[in-house]
């Protein structure tokens, strides 16, 4: 082989070789982590975690991607949240159900009839309040990036109207894994069954359970319509959601890449709470037309009255003062 034939080879295999190395460098400079959720990718959850990976990639110059999972893929909200402390998944998006189960602090915020809007709730959860709950998640293996929000949860069922709390007596009714929940429903005479969302649309299709409750972004997207007659507007407790992530991940990050995931976990919030807005001014329409009956006039101030026991043990177990501030926030 002549000189020049040699050298043009030994071109080619240093050409290649830089190519490859190219290649690697940019393959392993991008990190791939996972988040998952409960309900569909159409969904206001879907909304959120969607909006917070398009972000994430371009906040941090496509250093980090995030794929996504939905409709319980990787487990239920207890089970991924779970994941994430163990540091066998990145990231969830969970509504508040289970997280007492990790942050007991947490819990004060799923007291019925705590939150006087969704106005008033984003307003505690965004101030003080809520950002001081934030911080108690650091102790327990997570750094939660940002609250976002589920939606007020309203009563379904395959029985009855509900017009007032003594139609709820004997009901047995699907709960979140979640403590002041179950608490409350007993309260109102409800038969409670904790159970992860996943299982929730089998069992109400199977009878095991005569109905559940939920946001109205949550009973319009898993379609819960095709197995439930009656929605009763009890608006009972506001539901927030929240962004976490494994701690110890989140600590390797660079100071910038910190506060990406932050803005990011920000941007999916303001998506997510724009897209419970649409379902809470569509849904109800949505739901008369496919065939439920909705109780919208509720006179909440009966289910208050029927909670009266359960609510004094509230304000024992987490303090009037405590309580007092959240209902005092404008
Ligand atoms: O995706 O488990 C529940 O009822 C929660 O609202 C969950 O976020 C639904």
């Amino acid at each position: 082989m002549t000189s020049a034939k040699r050298l043009s080879v030994l071109g080619n295999i240093v050409c290649g070789l830089g190519l490859s190395l190219g290649l690697l460098a940019a393959a392993s400079a991008q990190t791939t982590m996972k988040i998952s959720i409960s309900t569909a990718q159409t969904s206001h959850q879907g909304v959120a975690i969607d909006t917070f990976a398009r972000e994430v990639e371009k906040r941090t110059a496509g250093r980090y991607k995030v794929q996504t999972f939905y409709n319980g893929a990787l487990g239920g909200e207890r089970e991924s949240i779970e994941a994430v402390q163990l540091g066998t998944q990145e990231l969830a998006f969970s509504s508040s159900g289970p997280v007492p189960n990790f942050v007991p602090e947490a819990k004060i915020l799923d007291v019925p009839f705590l939150f006087r809007d969704k106005a008033h709730a984003r307003a505690v959860l965004d101030g003080p309040i809520g950002q001081e709950l934030l911080n108690k998640f650091d102790a327990k293996g997570f750094k939660a990036l940002a609250w976002a929000e589920n939606g007020f949860r309203h009563m379904t069922n395959s029985k009855r109207e509900v017009k007032g709390p003594e139609d709820l007596k004997g009901l047995k009714m699907r709960t979140m894994e979640n403590p002041v929940h179950i608490a409350a429903y007993k309260g109102f005479g409800i038969i409670t069954t904790p159970m992860a969302f996943p299982e929730v649309f089998t069992a109400l299709q199977q009878g095991t359970v005569d109905g559940q409750e939920n946001p109205l972004s949550v009973i319009i997207s898993a379609k819960f319509d095709q197995v439930q007659k009656h929605i009763s507007l009890t608006g009972h407790v506001y539901s927030p959601c929240i962004f976490v992530m494994n701690k110890a991940t989140f600590d390797k990050l660079s100071a910038a890449d910190k506060q990406a995931f932050v803005d990011a976990a920000k941007e999916g919030t303001k998506a997510n709470r724009a897209k419970v807005d649409e379902d809470d001014t569509k849904g109800v329409a949505d739901l008369r037309t496919k065939g439920m009956t909705v109780v919208e006039n509720v006179d909440k101030s009966k289910f208050v009255a029927a909670l009266a026991t359960v609510n004094a043990q509230f304000e024992k177990d987490f303090g009037k003062a405590n309580l007092d501030a959240i209902r005092n926030v404008r």
